[in-house]
């Protein structure tokens, strides 16, 4: 393989580690606090979970100096989107396991979690983690979207764990995976077996976040990743000085990374899904909100700007989120005769038989793109995939014809030429940076400390994550404390609860606190590309958003 100058120099970076965790391993403890409660739902939960339940949160501390490790063999699987830094997760968690014991063995499920059911794994050597560090992407071993969720499912995992000898299972991925990794837990509690179940924090939406874990790994450097772009564009649009630039940015629900991105760049607008459910704006009021900042830039004579859209928006306009949950279910309960239908005339007629009307309404009156985007196939979770929606085309569209009348009625007379674009899987896959590539080796590291603390669903924390990586905190945290029951598929199920941007929090109310002068003026500022190598104050920096919730 040729290797990038870059990749070359990453091989060479050294994670840093907290400094609980650079202590010989045999001489590290388990601190354990208080026992925990789910989030919410306590009783019922409590009764699902009767082995999982109420366990206490863990700290790793110095202690006793232990006897001679025994052998331990885990395996690894990486779950979901891709993030960055997956990869020092599984280096992390390969070299602890190393140091404990030269002959403790790490298997690699390749594909995501239809690796372990189907028994697809790799033996991890040094020469091949060697290839891995420090770099983005998950092609270590591939990723997948199946989710384990069935007996059936659990049944396999636990033979597959049994026929290897398996003390663990590490589970890398997001609130859906790590809700799964919590339930096989307390099957393989259930059921005798001895095979631990770790879950680790991963996805760059950012929301799988709550007071303890501060923050998922990845959504560092893909926001830094977008808003480098964004920062680009907004010099560019500042030196032309003729383009309205619409950006989408991923996140499938929740706004943290538009929202992070807007504290970056200082767009002149920046949506947050959020904040429009709670205020119930229609699209017409979403285009609204351009359509003033286009007209008051345009008498200062500014006709251009840069507006940020998080690609979950669509689901959060009131309207929309009732037409996608019908046609969501339309097309569950109708599954084969939809899929029967060839043209897009008979798939149109179909919903306008089986939506309500009201529905059907709003369906109807969308671009013929937008239409055919919300009728594409659904993900594993039954969800439609937002990031194939181009919700940047349907405001522009809007804001166009909203901007036709006002200059028919002399209301304006500004230029309005516009341009959109999707930031997504450019920043799932960069070189992380120096934060993800300490985070995430730390997160593997420590959870290999919960393996051999002989803790089961439990989730690795690393934290303190503001501070310089010398003061981060390890430890762990039971899965099944983030729990509460949701609706999913038409049953109350008990999941993690997705941590949305929290509309009092810090970094929302900054944001507010300044957006009136950003859809005005030209406030943008210019972040830059990652730095990998240079100064702390460049190299080492959160993200905004970490810095602000503990501020
Ligand atoms: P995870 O939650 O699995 O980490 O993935 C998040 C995400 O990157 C979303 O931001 C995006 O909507 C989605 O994955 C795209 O999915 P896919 O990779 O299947 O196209």
């Amino acid at each position: 393989m040729e290797l990038s100058p870059l990749q070359k120099e990453r091989y060479k970076y050294q994670p840093k580690l907290p400094e609980i965790l650079k202590k010989d391993i045999s001489a590290i403890v388990a601190v354990e606090g208080e026992a925990t409660e789910s989030v919410s739902d306590q009783q019922k939960i409590k009764e699902l979970f009767p082995y999982t339940y109420g366990m206490r949160e863990v700290s790793f501390a110095i202690g006793e100096q232990c006897a001679k490790e025994g052998r331990i063999k885990a395996g690894v699987i990486l779950s979901g989107g891709q993030a960055p830094g997956g990869h020092n997760v599984i280096t992390g968690l390969y070299d602890a396991l190393k140091k404990a014991n030269r002959e403790n063995t790490l298997l690699g499920f390749r594909k995501g979690p239809s690796g372990l059911l189907e028994d697809d794994y790799i033996e991890f050597t040094d020469e091949y983690i060697d290839e891995y560090r420090n770099t983005g992407g998950f092609d270590i071993i591939g990723s997948g979207r199946t989710k384990l969720e069935t007996a059936d499912q659990f049944k396999i995992a636990m033979k597959v764990a049994e026929k290897h000898g398996l003390n663990a299972i590490v589970i890398i991925g997001g609130d859906d995976s790590n809700t799964n990794a919590a339930i096989l837990a307390e099957y393989f509690k259930a059921h005798g077996s001895g095979c631990q179940v770790i879950g680790c924090p991963k996805t760059i939406d950012g929301d799988l976040k709550n007071d303890v874990i501060e923050i998922s790994f990845g959504f560092d450097t893909a926001t830094k990743t977008y808003s480098e772009l964004i920062g680009n564009i907004e010099r560019d649009a500042n030196s032309a000085k003729k383009y309205w630039h619409f950006i989408r940015v991923m996140g499938r629900s929740a706004s943290h990374i538009a929202l992070e991105c807007a504290l970056e760049t200082q767009p002149n607008l920046c949506f947050i899904s959020e904040e429009v459910e709670q205020k119930e704006m229609s699209l017409e009021d979403i285009a609204d909100q351009v359509v003033s900042s286009v007209v008051k830039r345009s008498a200062n004579g500014d006709n251009f700007g840069v507006v940020i859209i998080p690609e979950g928006l669509i689901e959060f306009v009131p309207e929309v989120k009732k037409l996608i949950s019908e046609l969501n279910d339309v097309m569950a309960l109708n599954e084969k005769e939809f899929n029967g239908l060839e043209s897009w005339e008979e798939k149109y007629s179909f919903m306008e038989k089986k939506l309500s009307k009201e529905s059907f309404k709003v369906f109807s009156i969308l671009p013929l793109d937008i239409e055919k985007q919300l009728l594409m196939d659904r993900d594993p979770h039954g969800n439609v995939q937002v990031s194939r929606i181009e919700t940047e085309k349907l405001i522009i569209s809007i804001v166009e014809r909203k901007l036709r009348k006002l200059k028919e009625s002399g209301e304006y007379k500004g230029k309005f030429s516009a341009l959109n674009h999707f930031f997504g899987y450019e920043g799932r896959c960069a070189f992380p940076s120096n934060f993800d590539a300490d985070y995430c080796y730390s997160l593997g590291y420590n959870a290999f400390m919960l393996i051999r603390g002989g803790y089961t669903g439990y989730i690795s924390v690393i934290s303190n994550l503001s501070k310089p990586a010398t003061k981060w905190k390890a430890g762990g945290m039971p899965i099944v404390k983030m729990f509460n029951l949701e609706q999913r598929h038409g049953e109350k199920k008990p999941v993690i609860r997705k941590a949305l941007v929290d509309l009092e929090g810090k970094p929302f109310r900054y944001f507010a606190s300044r957006r009136a002068e950003w859809a005005e003026k030209t406030c943008f500022t210019y972040p830059g590309a990652i730095q990998y190598y240079g100064p702390e104050s460049v190299c080492d920096i959160t993200t905004r958003t970490l810095k602000l919730e503990h501020s």
